[in-house]
């Protein structure tokens, strides 16, 4: 059974994980508005897998027979500055999202929660990825610049995402 201190935690990060569904869907209509389909396709695919971590807790909550409990999603932003900006911020949310993690594998440590630690640590491994593969289209970016080609091609690129 898991305690109702890590059973809040885990239904905020539900929350969250929807809400990173959510952000990438607006940074995909943010793209499909600026001609970058390819972009457009990475943020689609991304928001899928964001709804996929959701139910993986959703699914685990329940498994400890615990209760979900879903919350209001937040408005995301629908404005980037530029390619790069957007980037740099998903670079930041997951980030962030990855010190929520720390945070509840801390508190499973802490109740000796097991189970706990073993699921999320599923989660710190896709935050290792999470983060690398952000960090690494932001520095093409930041190398290859904003215009004409060059974008071109990086765009052509991430619309190769999940057939690689
Ligand atoms: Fe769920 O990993 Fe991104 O936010």
């Amino acid at each position: 059974m898991l305690s109702k201190t890590l059973q809040k935690a885990l239904n905020e990060q539900i929350n969250r994980e929807f809400y990173s569904s959510y952000l990438y869907l607006s940074m995909a209509a943010y793209s499909e508005s600026h001609n970058l389909p390819g972009f457009a396709h990475w943020m689609k695919l991304q928001q899928q897998e964001e709804v996929g971590h959701a139910m993986k807790i959703y699914k685990y909550v329940h498994e400890r027979g615990g209760r979900v409990e879903l919350g209001a999603i937040e408005q995301p932003p629908a404005d980037f500055k530029s390619p790069t900006a957007l980037f740099q911020d998903v670079l930041n949310h997951e980030r962030s999202i990855t010190a929520h993690i720390n945070k509840l594998y801390e508190k499973a440590l802490k109740e000796n929660d097991y189970a706990s630690q073993v699921m999320l640590q599923w989660f710190i491994e896709e935050q290792v990825e999470e983060e690398a593969s952000a960090s690494a289209i932001l520095e093409t970016l930041k190398m290859a610049g904003e215009k004409g080609q060059a974008l071109i091609m990086l765009d052509r690129q991430l619309a190769r995402r999940g057939q690689q």
